[in-house]
């Protein structure tokens, strides 16, 4: 059994995201749902004491900190706010690439952008007829001279009314399906227009807006990798933030949990407290064992990353059953509560509408058992180092 201790450095790190995570994010957090409240002040305050932009290397003014360090701090988003902690996490995703594809210099401006100062970054790949279906996407971007120019519409785009700049997939070769994809970074412009601010079940504090790239042209040095390898840049992005965003599910779970074992010592019915009654502490005993183990299958996600491994299928089944865990925990925490649990002056419904994206964004709770089939049944050798860099 691998030793699963948390170093001094790691335990201070997850004190510091839980301190955050009550003081600053749950006190606010259900304000923020109502009205859907962009919470400016509690981003920039997670900028401040280094909650942000956490795997982003030394070279480039971030900390450089582990894929298992970084999910410590995501499950304590998720238990603070996963609203407020899906922005904060945001320019994780939108930066993976560009650590991976980009050259030195676009490193050092763009990465180097969001640890000299607050600024965000958003990852512009689901399109309205592109969701699971990457390779359908429609935006293009044409080679002219020494720059590319992007047409098209990027949707659900968390952060893109406010991103600073983009990391933008697009057609380079509209007939070469999945091998056709090109992925840049773009700095936000007069093209750069945002259609659309949605408004949400869930997630509420989270901005997710439509990104519209209307003749923006960027220079030929900011494709990341090499030209039609995008659609494997952006595979390997998702293996490598899964376990972040398995690891909010966890946070979710596990508030919601916490939520209903109180409440049930609580409230007394048939002249005992709930928890007294059978079928209520089996509920909750499930609760505890499944937070348990999804957050088991998430750090393992991140250490098979840590320690050189692929980690395609274990962040697949992280993200799959710490997301399908999060909504069974908190459907079940309303139950706990019962007629309680179903209005908005108790905590739990704004759980149970907030995990309910866990399942799908990030790739479905289905494209998940995609990819684990695809795994087991052709027989990769997980053990194998981790994909180099398509460059
Ligand atoms: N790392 C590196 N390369 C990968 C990879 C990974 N994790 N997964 C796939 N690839 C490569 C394959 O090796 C293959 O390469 P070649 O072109 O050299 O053959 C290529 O990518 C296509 O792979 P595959 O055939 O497995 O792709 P499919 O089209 O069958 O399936 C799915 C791809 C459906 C799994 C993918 O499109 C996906 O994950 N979709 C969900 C996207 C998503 O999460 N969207 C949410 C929005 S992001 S917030």
């Amino acid at each position: 059994m691998p030793d699963l201790t948390l170093t001094d450095e790691q335990k201070d790190l997850r004190e510091l995201a839980h301190s955050f995570a009550e003081k600053d994010m749950r006190n606010v957090a259900w304000e923020y749902d109502k009205d859907g409240t962009w919470p400016e002040d509690v981003m920039r305050k997670a900028w401040e004491v280094g909650l942000m932009n956490t795997h982003i290397d030394e070279e480039y003014g971030g900390p450089g900190l582990d894929y298992l360090s970084g999910c410590l701090i995501e499950e304590e988003f998720g238990w603070g706010c996963s609203g407020i902690g899906t922005s904060l996490a945001c320019n994780g995703l939108a930066s993976a690439p560009v650590a991976l594809g980009g050259s030195d210099e676009v490193k050092k401006e763009y990465l180097g952008m969001l640890t000299e100062e607050y600024k965000l970054a958003s990852f512009c790949l689901t399109e309205p007829d592109a969701g699971s279906d990457v390779s359908g996407m429609k935006t293009t971007a044409v080679k002219k001279g020494d720059t590319y120019v992007l047409n098209g519409s990027k949707c659900f785009i968390t952060n893109g009314q406010y991103a600073d700049w983009y990391t933008v997939y697009a057609k380079t070769d509209k007939e070469a399906g999945h091998r056709g994809i090109s992925a840049f970074v773009v700095p936000r412009d007069d093209t750069v227009i945002i259609d659309k601010k949605e408004d949400k079940l869930g997630q509420r504090a989270s901005n997710t807006a439509t990104v519209t790239f209307n003749e923006t042209e960027v220079p030929a040095e900011n494709l990341l990798g090499e030209e039609n390898k995008g659609f494997k840049l952006a595979m390997m992005t998702l293996d490598r933030t899964r376990p972040g965003v398995a690891s909010m599910a966890v946070g979710i779970a596990r508030a919601a949990f916490e939520f209903a074992a109180e409440y049930s010592k609580e409230r007394t019915q048939f002249g005992v407290p709930i928890a007294m009654h059978q079928a209520v502490a089996f509920m909750i005993a499930d609760m505890a064992t499944d937070v348990e183990a999804s957050r088991l299958l998430t750090w393992k996600s991140a250490l098979d990353l840590d320690q050189g491994r692929r980690n395609t299928l274990s962040s697949s089944h992280a993200k799959r059953f710490s997301a399908d865990t999060a909504m069974r925990v908190a459907t079940d925490a309303v139950q706990v509560y019962g007629g309680y649990g179903f209005i908005k002056d108790y905590p739990v419904e704004k759980l149970m509408r907030d995990a309910k994206i866990m399942q799908i964004y990030e790739g479905t709770s289905q494209i998940q058992r995609l990819v684990i089939a695809k795994e087991v049944l052709l027989g990769r050798n997980v053990e194998q180092p981790a994909e180099p860099v398509p460059a």
